[in-house]
């Protein structure tokens, strides 16, 4: 298992936080084999002295920044660098760590300050950090050079799976040509995705917290777990202090139970006047019991829920829950899948606008600060692994692609452990479960997440046949994608009830386990109509939904639990003859404006929502 912690970096009297985010400088490896940076030592100097360099903002995806094609299609290493300052008070002071963080990049990246190599991570979409003191202080008075290496290539064991082919053929190919091939549809964006920020703690410093909540009538039980780092006798104390500022409960010792009386549960919006109701848990420690001085100090934001499956019901404190959402992507114009808070606070918006309770974070792990807002506004996510593959070759299941899938779980669990917006958690989108050695493959990482978090129940999404699914039966609820009257039965609208219904009967009657339609859609250009229906307009993405929706209405009162449409906005994909400049199943277009098919999905889910409360 990971050692150590991952908690997101706050300011407390003890710590400090500085971003480095704004302009670096960039440098694309275009040598043919894309390693004269390495070979070259571009770390070692200022990069500018390497060659030209320009500029890149950070958080953002490289790809769609400059008018460069061959940048927007890059296949290999990428070079970033930033000179920062430290402040002098952090380097004098020997009982102060300086990490540096970054929120994620994709997809493989090495770290350097001052030339010397401070760490390396592999995947996208979740932080990485290092302990970067003792280099910094090397240079104690100057400035650091932190530079980043980022390779977004994909092969066969990397999450996601992807493919890099050669063509050789001398007349049609300039030598040593290859392009990247991914098995997913949405675009490969790539560079410093989230946040790079500089923090600092104490030497005697607060890892990891964990939590996990129950409630009995109407008290709250909140169990928690702090582990302290540089002190073999810590004393820690933790209070619960509700939105009032009022301290609910306390406790001594590195792990407990907090009672709450008359608790205000975490609730999802739209089942409770007070959704997403958060308390703080203020962690504070002394380096030994009996020492009045504080080292460390963090502060939690919680909430008190329970989370349930029955063979019929996803409960949230023991009530039913249906899931009338949606599956997001991070993708924008221009900034790509670089964290942006207009566009987070905009798709909040629109969420609440739909009277959408809960969304899937296809196909990754999204950034931290989205997941808070979900905490506080009290939408539901299942958090999706960064697996999602329609490679239909048995060598993905091999043990290289499943050593690197059980450490992803592992990041993802310790990084998004104790939201308690997040209820459920996905190991893989369409896995191509019908092979074989999908079973074992799946169910030992669904073991490995249960092991990891025995709180919430555990999933993949499939899109296999029923019969020859291979991965359900070590599922606790049945995640299904379908695309009946789009990739089958092309234009037909008029099979769609009786293909759906089959399906969920099926799959109900096999497994006996609570479903979610956990994709379904069709693509609509904007601005495309024809009546009667015809695809790729509004309307037959409209009729497509209207028609899916009827049978989910027979289902819902069953065992049917949730509903997610593909997808909440357009994005951007790969270029294949399938897509016309990206994929056009959004219910809002890419600048987040409604098409007809968003106006059906906001007229269903106030109503469901007024029916269930
Ligand atoms: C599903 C995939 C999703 C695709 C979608 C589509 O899970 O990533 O974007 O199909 O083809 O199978 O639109």
């Amino acid at each position: 298992l990971l050692g150590g912690g991952m908690l997101f970096p706050r300011d407390s009297p003890t710590r400090e936080v500085k971003e480095l985010n704004g302009l670096w400088s960039f440098r694309a490896d275009f040598s043919p084999g894309r390693n004269a940076g390495f070979q070259q030592a571009w770390f070692s100097g200022p990069l500018r002295e390497s060659g030209p360099v320009i500029d890149m903002p950070v958080p953002a995806s490289y790809n769609d920044i400059t008018q460069d094609a061959r940048l927007r299609d890059f296949v290999g290493w990428v070079w970033y660098e930033k000179e920062v300052w430290i402040a002098v008070r952090w380097l004098r002071d020997g009982n102060t760590r300086i990490m540096l963080r970054v929120g994620s990049a994709h997809y493989y990246s090495v770290v350097w300050v001052n030339g010397e190599k401070v760490g390396q991570h592999e995947g996208g979409h979740l932080p990485f950090e290092a302990d970067i003191g003792a280099v910094a202080r090397k240079r104690n008075g100057t400035s650091c050079r932190i530079t980043i290496a980022v390779n977004n290539t994909l092969d066969f064991h990397t999450l996601p799976p992807g493919r890099v082919e050669y063509l050789n053929h001398p007349k049609r190919y300039p030598s040593g040509y290859f392009v990247q091939s991914t098995h997913f549809d949405f675009f490969n964006y790539a560079g410093i995705h989230r946040s790079v920020l500089l923090y600092t703690t104490p030497k005697v410093y607060i890892d990891d917290i964990t939590v996990v909540t129950n409630f009995s009538d109407s008290t709250g039980l909140l169990s928690y777990q702090v582990s302290v780092v540089g002190s073999t006798r810590p004393s820690v104390r933790v209070s619960l202090v509700d939105q009032d500022e009022k301290c609910v409960a306390s406790s001594a010792g590195s792990s407990g139970l907090l009672k709450i009386v008359n608790i205000n549960l975490w609730w999802p919006y739209l089942m409770h006047e007070k959704p997403g109701y958060l308390y703080t848990l203020e962690v504070q420690v002394t380096a030994e019991a009996g020492n009045s001085f504080l080292e460390d100090m963090y502060s939690l934001p919680v909430g008190v829920r329970t989370v349930q499956v029955t063979s019929t019901q996803f409960l949230i404190n023991n009530k039913p829950f249906y899931f009338h959402g949606v599956n997001k992507h991070e993708d924008s114009d221009i900034r790509g899948k670089g964290l942006d808070w207009p566009l987070i606070v905009k798709d909040f918006n629109l969420l609440k606008w739909l009277g959408a309770n809960s969304f899937r974070t296809s196909h990754y792990p999204y950034a931290e600060e989205v997941l808070q807002m979900c905490d506080r506004h009290g939408i539901v996510v299942i958090a999706n692994s960064s697996h999602t593959s329609i490679l239909i070759q048995s060598y993905i299941f091999e043990n290289a692609s499943l050593a690197h899938h059980l450490v992803v779980m592992e990041e993802l669990v310790r990084r998004d452990k104790n939201h308690p917006s997040v209820v459920m958690w996905s190991v893989a989108n369409e896995p191509a479960a019908e092979m074989p050695p999908a079973g074992p493959y799946i169910k030992t990482l669904v073991a490995h997440t249960k092991l990891l978090d025995w709180t919430r129940p555990v999933t993949f999404i499939t899109n296999s046949n029923f019969a020859m699914d291979h991965g359900v039966p070590y599922v606790d609820v049945v995640c299904l994608n379908s695309y009946f009257s789009w990739y089958q039965d092309q234009g037909h609208l008029e099979v769609i009830s009786l293909q759906l219904n089959e399906q969920f009967e099926d799959w109900h009657g096999k497994y006996q386990k609570p479903i979610i339609q956990s994709e379904y859609g069709a693509d609509a250009v904007p601005g495309l109509h024809n009546d009667p229906p015809l695809m790729f307009t509004e309307e037959y993405q409209k009729a497509m939904l209207e028609s899916y929706h009827s049978t989910f209405d027979q289902k819902r009162k069953k065992y049917l639990v949730g509903e997610l449409v593909w997808n909440f906005a357009d994005f951007m994909t790969g270029q294949s003859i399938m897509r016309v400049a990206g994929n056009k199943k959004g219910i809002f277009t890419r600048q987040r404006q409604p098409k007809a098919g968003a106006y059906v999905i906001r007229e269903r889910y106030w109503r469901i929502a007024n029916e269930t409360g």
